[in-house]
Formats: structure tokens, C-alpha cells, sequence
């Protein structure tokens, strides 16, 4: 078992309920900046061959103030313990502020590293990165760590919505998010679930596809960030497959997709945690509205919508 700590350590033990000691997996907090408390070492993420390559992935912020996404490998002859000397890293772009900086790193059913990253940090995402293609912030990237491009220590996939394109991010497989904490791959259908966190108004739960525009700095959930605004231009946009308003539960962190048995309430469901609260978006009432969604939707794996 690995728990990551936000200050830069990764901690190892056995997955044992009498487990009493840990072993520091990795520790990073000479590089990992803290000044923010959002800020920190946010996400880890397995190779699917680790077991033969060693690689690891991890998320960490940086100064001057800036994302990382570096490769490690554990060492040859203890599996407790990282190379620290062994940092390759992908990729490292700045940040304006110190809050949203997602931070979740995901292996896809088809092999590419998958990166969520916050919209930069302010009220109402000031620059507008969230919508800008020029820019990593604000998107869930997509990227292949087993070949490299020219000057890179990763590749862009050839079959990514805006690779190829002059003047964009090709890495950038779908924008217009705030701050995704989490999202997770439902393992039967690929299907890629992620938590958006709201503003000041309404938390969101969004199905991710290729290419597709999640709305912020516009939307807010299923509505427009402004209040007052006259009309909001929707069908721009792909809309959360819910939301729910402040008044029922604070920051949405993200959640799996449970098929298990031992928990019969959840099945189906997607269990969401809300950060302050520490509640679930509550299964017998959501289920009806996500499961609704999912049924209109089909099953295809996601690397099959991909054409
Ligand atoms: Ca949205």
C-alpha cells in the first residue's frame, strides 16, 4: 500500500490491517513547494508494466511556482524504496497563483498517462486558460510515456484531439475544467469519470471525451458562472452529468465507479466524497440521475471513441 503525503513524502507498507511500520517510498519535500495549501506533491501513478519497468509517475508543485510531472523508477534491489537520482522529468509549466493545481495522474485503458490540471488559481480563472489551447492549465492532458518525441521525454499520441495543430497544446485532451482533483477510469467500459470543483455555487461530476469543452470559466456546473447573465451559451459546451448546489455539500473530490458486492448500497454508483463534509454524493439519491446518464451512453471503451 502507498499513501502519498502532501508535503512530498510517498509511504509504503504491507496492506494488512496489523501493518505498524512504514517505509518512505520516496522523499521529495527538498523540491516539493508547500507555500500554498494546495500546493504540494499531488498524485502518483504505477506504470502498467511497473512490475517489469519500475516506472512511476508523480505530480508535484514547484518553484518557482509551477507544476511538475516526473518519471522515477524503484530501485533495482529493494521494491520499498525509489532511486531518487533516477527523476526524468516530462513536464514542468508555470502557474500564476497558488490554488487550483489539480494534480491526479491516471493510467488509460490504452496505456497513456492521463493529467489533470487546475485552471491556475483566482476567482474565475482570470486569465482564461481554462478555454485557452495555448495553455496546460485548466485540461485533463493525455500523453504516451513509453516514446519521445523530439526534445521531450515523453510523446504527444498521434490520435489526440489538437496534436499536430500550429499553436496549440497537443498534449491537451479536454479543457475548459477548473481544478480536478481526482478522476478514475471505470475499469469495464473505460469510461472516465472526473470531479470538477465549483466555485462559489455548484460542485460537478462530468464524463470526459476526447476533445470536449467542459465549460469553465463560463459554466459553473449546468449553469453559467454569471448569475445574470442574459442567455448561456449552451450546447458550446458538454455538460456535467450532475451538479449540486453549495447549499448541499461543499468541494466535490472525485470518486471510482463501484461494481463490488460487499458494499450493496454503492452498486452502480459512483461514491464521491465532498471535502469538508467527508460525505459521499449520497448513492440512493444520485444513482437514479448518474445511472440515467449512463444508459444513454454507450459502453465502448474509451480508446473506441476515440475515432
Ligand atoms: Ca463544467
Amino acid at each position: 500500500m502507498f499513501v502519498v503525503e502532501q508535503d512530498g513524502r510517498v509511504r509504503v507498507f504491507p496492506n494488512q490491517s496489523d501493518a505498524k511500520e512504514t517505509n518512505v517510498f520516496l522523499d521529495l519535500r527538498g523540491v516539493v513547494r508547500r507555500e500554498h495549501n494546495e500546493e504540494g506533491l499531488l498524485g502518483l501513478a504505477f506504470h502498467p508494466d511497473y512490475r517489469t519497468n519500475g516506472q512511476f509517475f508523480v505530480f508535484y508543485s514547484v518553484t518557482p511556482r509551477g507544476s511538475v510531472v516526473s518519471r522515477f523508477r524503484v530501485s533495482k534491489d529493494d521494491p520499498d524504496r525509489a532511486q531518487r537520482d533516477s527523476e526524468e522529468i516530462l513536464l514542468q509549466f508555470p502557474k500564476p497563483y497558488g490554488n487550483h493545481n489539480g494534480g491526479c495522474l491516471r493510467f488509460g485503458p490504452d496505456g497513456c498517462l492521463y493529467i489533470s490540471v487546475g485552471d491556475g488559481g483566482l476567482a474565475g480563472d482570470p486569465h482564461a486558460n481554462a478555454q485557452s489551447l495555448e495553455m496546460l492549465n485548466g485540461k485533463i492532458l493525455r500523453i504516451d510515456v513509453n516514446h519521445k518525441d523530439d526534445g521531450k521525454n515523453y510523446a504527444v499520441p498521434k490520435d489526440n484531439p489538437f496534436a499536430g495543430r500550429g499553436g496549440v497544446r497537443g498534449e491537451i485532451w479536454a479543457y475548459g475544467l477548473r481544478n480536478v482533483w481526482r478522476f478514475s477510469f471505470d475499469r469495464p467500459t473505460g469510461t472516465l469519470w472526473a470531479a470538477d470543483v465549483g466555485q462559489d455555487r455548484h460542485e460537478e461530476v462530468d464524463i470526459i471525451d476526447r476533445g470536449g469543452n467542459y465549460g469553465w470559466n463560463i459554466r459553473e456546473g449546468k449553469h453559467p458562472l454569471d448569475p445574470n447573465a442574459e442567455r448561456s451559451p449552451v450546447g458550446e459546451f458538454i455538460e456535467p452529468v450532475l451538479d449540486y448546489p453549495r447549499v448541499e455539500g461543499k468541494s466535490v473530490t472525485g470518486g471510482l465507479v463501484y461494481r463490488g458486492r460487499r458494499l450493496p448500497d454503492f452498486g452502480r454508483s459512483l461514491p464521491l466524497r465532498r471535502l469538508h463534509l467527508g460525505q459521499r454524493v449520497g448513492p440512493a439519491a444520485r444513482r437514479e440521475e448518474v445511472d440515467g446518464q449512463r444508459q444513454d451512453r454507450p459502453h465502448e471503451p474509451a480508446h473506441q471513441r476515440l475515432r
